[in-house]
């Protein structure tokens, strides 16, 4: 199969809905310990990813939710604090395995594996997340299976701006006709289209499944696995019931 060379995944809300059970819990978890009475509810939650990223969405939320609040002179400092705490609350999360990879995803990522596909992964989240949800969910090492990780704070601009799916395609010198991107947001679908990737497939959760995916290439519940079908939102079903290479090549150019 010459087409798709590579598979990019986004990763909150595409490998795993970590958003409202993983991300949410330990940012409240990090005010608590910082002594905040701030607590971010799953509906105050979902109006909060409007802005990607964590620190980015702490300032969000001062500025939008929270305008009395009277930070420290040294606001960016406080931020990256309250920021780190977060995050080790989230590993600490996934250590316990909270939170399971969405249906079809390591079928999929095996799949390609033993077809000589190649993996990368692009996200606004922070890197220690990442290889803390795939060491929790995926046989130890798994986040070599990813050639490029893309993540975080590597480029300045996080999605929707496509910083991080060139950042992505430039590691591993692929164009953007080459690949597929899987993402779950308009923002991730905006940033991977945005880099010139036309073949972004959507699985929408609970915070997204509302948002605009006309742009997709296809629009799933899941990407399906023995025993649940993926259900397609737009787009050809799958012949064999769930999303796999053989269905992602027949989004592709067809001369391919
Ligand atoms: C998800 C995000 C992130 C996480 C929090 O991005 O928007 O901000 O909610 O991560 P994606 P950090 O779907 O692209 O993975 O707190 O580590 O920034
Ligand atoms: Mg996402």
């Amino acid at each position: 199969m010459a087409w798709p060379r590579a598979l990019i995944f986004d990763v909150d809300g595409t490998l795993a809905d970590t958003e409202r059970d993983g991300h949410r819990i330990a940012f409240n978890s990090a005010f608590s310990d910082a002594g905040l009475d701030w607590v971010w509810s799953v509906d105050l939650y979902g109006k909060l990813l409007a802005v990607t990223g964590g620190k980015e969405r702490i300032r969000y939320y001062l500025e939008n939710f929270n305008e009395g609040f009277i930070g420290p002179n040294d606001l960016d400092a406080f931020i990256a604090d309250l920021h780190r705490a977060k995050t080790r609350h989230y590993m600490a999360l996934m250590q316990q395995r909270a939170i399971p990879l969405s249906p079809g995803v390591e079928r999929l990522l095996e799949e390609a594996r033993m077809a000589g596909i190649r993996l990368a992964i692009a996200t606004t989240t922070t890197a220690e997340n990442v290889e803390a949800l795939l060491d929790s969910t995926l046989p130890s090492g798994a986040i070599d299976w990813f050639e490029a990780v893309g993540a975080g704070d590597v480029v300045p601009n996080k999605k929707p701006a496509p910083d991080i799916y060139t950042w992505v395609l430039e590691r591993m010198c692929l164009g953007p006709d080459q690949v597929v991107a899987f993402e779950d947001s308009a923002h991730g679908l905006e940033a991977a289209k945005g880099a010139g990737i036309e073949c972004v497939l959507v699985t929408v959760n609970d915070y997204t499944a509302e948002q605009n995916f006309d742009a997709a290439t296809a629009v799933f519940d899941t990407l399906g696995d023995e025993g649940s079908q993926a259900r397609p939102i737009v787009g050809p079903a799958p012949a064999g019931d769930v999303v796999d290479l053989a269905y992602i090549h027949t989004l592709g150019p067809q001369d391919r």
